[in-house]
């Protein structure tokens, strides 16, 4: 269906119509799921510009939107967009300025007349809250990932490598439903566990390892996010002491979670159990994300970050204690903010599992 949600700000621009090109922009507001596409949205019409190996998809997938193959109508994208703006007598024309590279501006500004407007985040804070079939998908993406740990749980065991884990995590998410694209999952063990965004390695599971997991999957095109950290074998003290401090700072920072918050209060709740303590330097300031169509997407939760959150936002939390050349602790779970709390879509608990 036509998306609606854009003609209240094409109402109020200055500019007459907008370009999309960034992916989850175009899914958003086409429906159109696959590559090479493009949106051209007025008050009254979608364009939806692809390549000839898209036109059967697009015509299922975006019914509404008028296809315009580029090969055909100028032999470019650009051509093809002004060609659309001739015909419409179209004047002005947002875009996304952080998404059109300098040669794309450079030949649609050589092919038009029309003023360009540059615009950040337009779709991006539309996109932001959810519609209730959005997190339908959110939340089958999430109890996919659910159940995909319950199962991975069963196969970490001293010998196994990080890249094997990994490699059965994402086969379970399939297998439990997920879309087949992959998603990049971090799975490391031991000292590797305190970088934050590590990548699988040949590294066999030692016993007393941390392993952390973070990854998720893909949902009809919406993304689940969430990490656990488990220990093979016994905790030790310094295990278990870090763990329980994380533990408490994401069990802080959900208590926070409420429509009226900004992003800064989130933080802060999340660093009260870690303020007067030796670990306060090992904690990490970008503390979660939105989540929909992308992993990483507006709103972002850090320090004094002063966005406020409102009802049916879907956002991770994730605080995390990282100290080098040790290992880290991450849990991070994913939650619809709600007028008077959250709703937590990861049902695993936070509790500390030794296999
Ligand atoms: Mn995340």
């Amino acid at each position: 269906m036509y998306n609606q949600r854009l003609l209240p700000w094409l109402g109020q621009s200055t500019a007459e119509a907008i370009f999309l090109k960034k992916r989850p922009n175009v899914r958003w507001a086409s429906g159109f799921r696959g590559a090479d596409s493009y949106v051209l949205m007025t008050p009254n019409d979608g364009f939806l510009i692809t390549d000839p190996r898209y036109t059967e998809q697009a015509s299922i997938e975006a019914p509404d939107f008028a296809l315009v193959n580029w090969r055909e109508n100028g032999g470019s994208v650009m051509k093809a967009v002004a060609h659309i703006l001739k015909e419409q007598k179209i004047h002005s024309l947002a875009f996304e300025s952080d998404a059109m590279s300098f040669g794309e501006y450079s030949a649609l500004q050589s092919e038009t007349d029309a003023a360009l407007v540059p615009t950040q985040d337009v779709v991006e804070k539309l996109r932001s809250i959810k519609t209730p079939q959005e997190i339908e998908y959110l939340r089958a993406a999430c109890d996919i990932a659910c159940r995909a740990f319950h199962r991975i749980v069963k196969d970490i065991r001293v010998g196994v490598t990080e890249k094997e884990l990994a490699a059965k995590l994402s086969a379970y998410m399939v297998f439990e439903g997920a879309d087949t694209q992959p998603y990049g999952n971090i799975l490391v063990s031991g000292p590797n566990t305190s970088l934050l965004h590590g990548i699988p390695s040949d590294r066999a599971i030692q016993y007393g390892d941390f392993v952390l997991m973070d990854y998720g999957c893909q949902f009809n095109g919406y993304m689940s996010d969430m990490t656990r950290t488990v220990v093979v074998g016994k905790a030790n003290d310094r295990q278990k002491e870090i763990y329980a401090l994380e533990k408490q700072m994401v069990e802080d920072s959900l208590a926070a979670m409420k429509a009226g918050v900004t992003g800064g209060d989130i933080y802060a709740a999340s660093v009260q159990a870690i303020q007067d303590t030796p670990y306060f330097p090992y904690h990490y300031g970008g503390i979660g994300h939105g989540i929909g169509l992308f992993v990483h997407e507006f709103p972002f939760i850090r320090k004094d970050a002063p966005y406020v959150y409102t009802e049916n936002i879907v956002t991770t939390i994730e605080p995390g204690l990282y100290v080098p050349g040790w290992g880290g602790v991450r849990i991070e779970d994913q939650v619809i903010i709600r007028g008077d709390g959250y709703e937590n879509l990861i049902s695993v608990p936070h509790d500390l599992i030794e296999l």
